[in-house]
């Protein structure tokens, strides 16, 4: 079948076989509890040979090539001047075509250098929709992060193609409010992973960008899954139904001025990232801060070997078009077989994860409470299925009033790693969720026992909170109560509680 026309109704067959395995195993319904409590009720704190199937993150976990491992035979391990950074470096230019390219130990080292470079104290930094480490970096660089996406990115069963949009009429009121030179640069993350995985239009980011240029603002690219952008585009936008995904990306690239990457996505690597950049003068400030934070800028905190695996996945990721239609092919498996049993699930489907409305699955638990967190623990102990909150807990404390960050969207992601799993253990995550699904009546709340100061969803621990008569008597209310309309189509940034 031609990728180019994948309606994603069925599965696609892998466009690879399998020639290593590495065994799973499942434990006792009794000794799943016992792991989760022990875990503190946080996905993140399970140990890994407790988990059946792990949809945690695509972050690092996915299976690399022959090719990557023959390449990794290769790696140069000098400390200065590696070879296979001068190759990393060739691929980061051929395939994205920045010029200037730093690698990182994975994207939060990009995030840190570029915020350390670019932000001031009260420095504004424009995006669509926050991401968990990009913007702490912001913020511990005396920045603050100001939210510019379209409202539609709110609604979880709005299904607009590009819900990652930025909404150019708030980007200019805010421009308009804060003034040009307090804005550090725009961020422009696509697809939007807070958001679903919802993608950004070719459309949008050439407004977006000229924009910037036109203000002299710069336009920064998160590209930790931009391949999924560009094949979302290719799939969507007109005009670009026959164009490899290969030149779809080159020409998102083009658009922006900057990119931080987090490699262990796109590029299949466990480990490994890059600051890319057209600007020498950055460039020399930023390799200047790679040596104190990362290491010397031509390895930037990886091995040789990774270095190498990473450049040979950079070019695996738009090498066929096939291997990127496959894995969207997947997560829309997954994400019918859940509608289909009448799980609420962000619409539409996103790129690497399917995404659970927690607060429409368990309406009976307020936000405060940890609705998403619960189902994440829930949905762990009946199945063996690690997956990831992503909601209040993730959104964190506001930087200076100390209070929850209150996001619309609790949601709990599914996310599923490149080239690992197989149709049957997609099949069982299905059946996992649904037996969650029709027990979630006897599911209660959570509360923080211990919440870390920085990225509290990677360490917090929690307990259960008994459910309160009253909520029972209640009894249950219908599959959208408890959640906010949908919001009005507005021209300011959002406000603050929205994160
Ligand atoms: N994303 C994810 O599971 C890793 C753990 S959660 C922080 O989705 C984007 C869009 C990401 C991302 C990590 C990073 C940071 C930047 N941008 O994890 O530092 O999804 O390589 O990248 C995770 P690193």
């Amino acid at each position: 079948m031609n990728p180019a026309r994948h309606q994603g109704r069925e599965l696609l067959p892998e466009p690879y076989r399998i020639k290593m395995v590495e065994p799973l195993r499942i434990i006792p319904p009794e000794a799943r509890k016992k792991a989760v409590r022990e875990a503190g009720y946080n996905t993140f704190l399970l140990r890994s040979r407790d988990i059946y199937i792990d949809l945690l993150t695509d972050s690092g976990t996915n299976a690399m090539s022959d090719a990557q491992w023959s390449a990794m035979m290769m790696g140069d391990e000098a400390y200065a001047g590696s070879q296979s950074y001068f190759r990393l470096v060739e691929a980061v230019q051929s395939i994205y075509g920045y010029r200037y390219v730093i690698p990182t130990h994975q994207g939060r080292g990009a995030e840190h250098i570029l915020s350390r470079c670019l932000i001031r104290p009260g420095s504004i930094v424009p995006g669509n929709m926050y991401f968990t480490t990009t913007r702490l970096h912001q913020e511990l660089a005396g920045g603050g992060f100001a939210d510019v996406i379209v409202d539609e990115a709110y609604d979880p069963q709005c299904d607009d193609s590009f819900k990652g949009n930025i909404d150019l009429r708030k980007l200019e009121n805010l421009t308009k409010k804060v003034s040009a030179p307090k804005i550090a640069y725009v961020a422009v993350g696509a697809p939007v992973n807070m958001a679903g995985g919802q993608p950004v239009s070719m459309e949008n980011m050439r407004q977006v960008s000229a924009f910037c240029r036109k203000r002299g603002i710069p336009l920064v690219l998160d590209a930790a899954r931009a391949v999924e952008n560009a094949y979302f585009i290719q799939q969507r936008e007109p005009g670009y139904g026959l164009k490899p995904v290969r030149d779809i990306l080159r020409e998102m690239c083009s658009l922006t001025d900057i990119c931080t990457m987090s490699a262990k996505k796109d590029a299949f690597a466990n480990i490994g990232g890059f600051l890319a950049m057209n600007d020498a003068s950055l460039y020399e400030e930023a390799k200047n801060l790679c040596v104190v934070y990362e290491g010397l800028h031509t390895y930037g905190g990886l091995a040789g070997r990774d270095l190498e695996a990473l450049a040979q996945g950079i070019r695996e990721s738009v090498e066929r078009d096939d291997w990127i239609a496959h894995r969207i092919s997947q997560v829309q498996y997954l994400w019918r077989g859940l509608k289909d049993a009448g799980i609420p699930v962000v619409h539409p489907c996103g790129g690497h994860a399917v995404f659970v409305d927690a607060q429409a699955f368990l309406p009976h638990i307020p936000q405060k409470l940890l609705p998403a967190q619960t189902l994440a623990a829930a949905i762990y102990a009946d199945s063996g299925v690690r997956s990831m909150e992503r909601g209040i807990v993730s959104a964190g404390r506001d930087a200076a009033t100390k209070q929850d960050h209150a996001p619309e969207l609790e949601l709990v992601r599914l996310t599923l790693p490149r080239r690992v799993y197989t149709q049957t253990h997609l099949d069982y995550v299905s059946r996992g969720v649904r037996r969650t699904f029709q027990r979630r009546d006897s599911l209660c709340g959570l509360k923080f026992v211990y919440e870390p100061k920085y990225l509290r969803f990677f360490q917090a621990r929690f307990a259960p909170v008994p459910k309160a008569p009253s909520a029972r008597r209640r009894g249950r209310p219908g599959p959208r109560a408890g959640r906010r309309a949908r919001p009005r189509s507005g021209a300011g940034p959002r406000p603050s509680r929205r994160t």
